[in-house]
């Protein structure tokens, strides 16, 4: 073994309710915004597969968390649903939600599988979206009564909870890039979207430890570092400007509750800060998390911007850097993102180094393939001999990381098993595990998860 991790490590994989479940209008379950917009525009939907095509874990559960057991894991995350658990977004609890999240629960620690869960997966119930969805206090309340039922009804046996994954996504893709519903393109929007979900995410933090639970709760941030082109002044601010936007505007009030300040001062003579109430920022001040989820898949390369800011169209973050494209840069052609591995170890080090030492995760890391049928053998196991290599180059980093003194407890890869995925649908896979779509949904580990078991009962290779 090279590389020996220490002895504690959390290896395992992540998901979440939306792209798994399936279920998706029955046992008193309603609309999120993707069953929505789905139903809508099916076109912005890869073969038009949508949200109820899922991989079916609302029956299944049992079978696939076997199937973890025999992939190595000691520990999985997914997400509760806010649409299946309070269908209506606020009041009723649905019981037929808590008998299968109990279930699940009750099945995973059978098998000695942590369950790490949690809560919002860019999956907004659509009820609440047409209250205004993130823009809305009513909708920040909402969450904060969901948050604290989750907390009381499963607080018992769930030790680490999460109260979001991602929260930038829902900002870039709903709210500036057209990506995800309601696709809107305003910046002004965007930030109060953000503001928001950071007080929704302060207060869910204290109302979790109101409760005097004995668990671990953080938040799930997939960050994705700028570098600059050139050490040259310019270049080197641009990547400046990039990472508060894209890193800093959510990593900094969830650990060190408040937004860094050049941040704070540059929209402020835009006028584009977002509207702050009393008792916001001390919610935040006083709520840091406990430990953090990092989600990493690529970083960013931005350059000093050619063109000076536009003065009269709606301010986009991209007017103050422009992208990079480094040349002989390693890319995923089948997601288009950059592969680059020692990021993973940049990250470790900004965490030590700038944030305390803080304890956290790799709580994603994966790579999305089309077409793998191609790569199943005379068993019918899909040979993903590069997935290996993937997450090998990965872990070197992550344990010279570790090495170096940087507080990582684990590893999860994305994903456990081939899921649907938001307007891509099933286009890229992921799994350690096979889900055919032609044969019933059958599921067939993947010779990287036979791999995985390996580097789990190793704790290293
Ligand atoms: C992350 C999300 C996941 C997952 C993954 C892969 O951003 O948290 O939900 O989907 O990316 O991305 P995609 O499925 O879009 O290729």
């Amino acid at each position: 073994i090279h590389y020996q991790f220490p002895e504690t490590f959390w290896w395992g994989s992540a998901a979440s309710g939306p792209q798994t479940e399936g279920a998706a209008l029955i046992d008193g379950r309603k609309q999120s915004i993707w069953d929505y917009w789905y139903s809508v525009e099916p076109e912005r939907f890869h073969n038009r597969v949508g949200p109820e095509h899922t991989s079916d874990f609302y029956h299944r559960f049992k079978e696939d968390i076997k199937l973890m057991k025999e992939t190595g894991h000691n520990s999985f995350r997914t997400s509760i649903q806010w649409s299946r658990l309070i269908p209506d977004g606020f009041g009723e609890v649905n019981e037929k939600a808590v008998a299968f999240y109990n279930s699940v629960i009750d099945e995973m620690l059978a098998n000695d599988i942590e369950p790490f869960v949690n809560l919002y997966h860019f999956d907004m119930p659509m009820c609440m979206q047409e209250k205004g969805g993130w823009e809305s206090r009513e909708v920040v309340d909402g969450f904060v009564n969901y948050a604290e039922t989750c907390f009381r009804l499963f607080g018992g046996r769930v030790k680490y909870w999460f109260t979001f994954n991602e929260p930038i996504v829902p900002v870039e893709a709903g709210y500036l890039y057209n990506l995800h519903y309601p696709n809107v393109t305003d910046f002004k929007r965007a930030a109060t979207v953000t503001h928001h979900t950071i007080v929704a995410h302060a207060r869910a933090v204290e109302a979790f430890k109101k409760l005097n639970l004995a668990g671990k709760i953080g938040i799930i941030l997939n960050l994705t570092p700028s570098y600059p082109r050139s050490q040259e002044s310019g270049d080197v601010a641009a990547a400046h400007i990039s990472n508060l936007f894209f890193n800093r505007s959510f990593l900094d009030p969830v650990t060190k509750g408040e937004y860094p300040s050049d941040l704070v001062e540059l929209l402020k003579e835009r006028n584009l800060l977002p509207a702050v109430e009393a008792g916001d920022m001390e919610v935040i001040r006083n709520n840091p998390v406990d430990l953090l989820g990092v989600n990493y898949y690529q970083p960013r390369r931005v350059k000093a911007r050619k063109e000076p800011e536009p003065e009269n169209a709606p301010f986009m973050p991209e007017h103050l850097f422009d992208p990079y494209i480094m040349p002989g840069r390693k890319i995923n052609p089948h997601r288009g993102w950059e592969i680059c591995e020692e990021v993973i170890y940049d990250i470790m080090v900004d965490l030590r180094d700038h944030y305390g030492n803080i304890p956290f995760f790799i709580s994603e890391n994966g790579m999305g393939v089309e077409g793998e049928e191609k790569f199943r053998n005379e068993e019918v196991v899909i040979e993903d001999d590069y997935r290996i290599e993937f997450v090998k180059e990965h872990l070197k980093w992550v344990h010279k990381g570790i090495q170096e003194g940087a507080n990582c407890l684990g590893y999860h890869i994305w994903t456990f098993m081939d899921n649907w995925s938001w307007t891509n649908s099933y286009k890229n896979r992921y799994g350690l595990v096979e889900v055919d779509l032609k044969n019933g949904l059958k599921r067939t580990i993947k010779k990287s998860g036979r791999w995985y078991k390996q580097l789990a009962v190793n704790n290293g290779f």
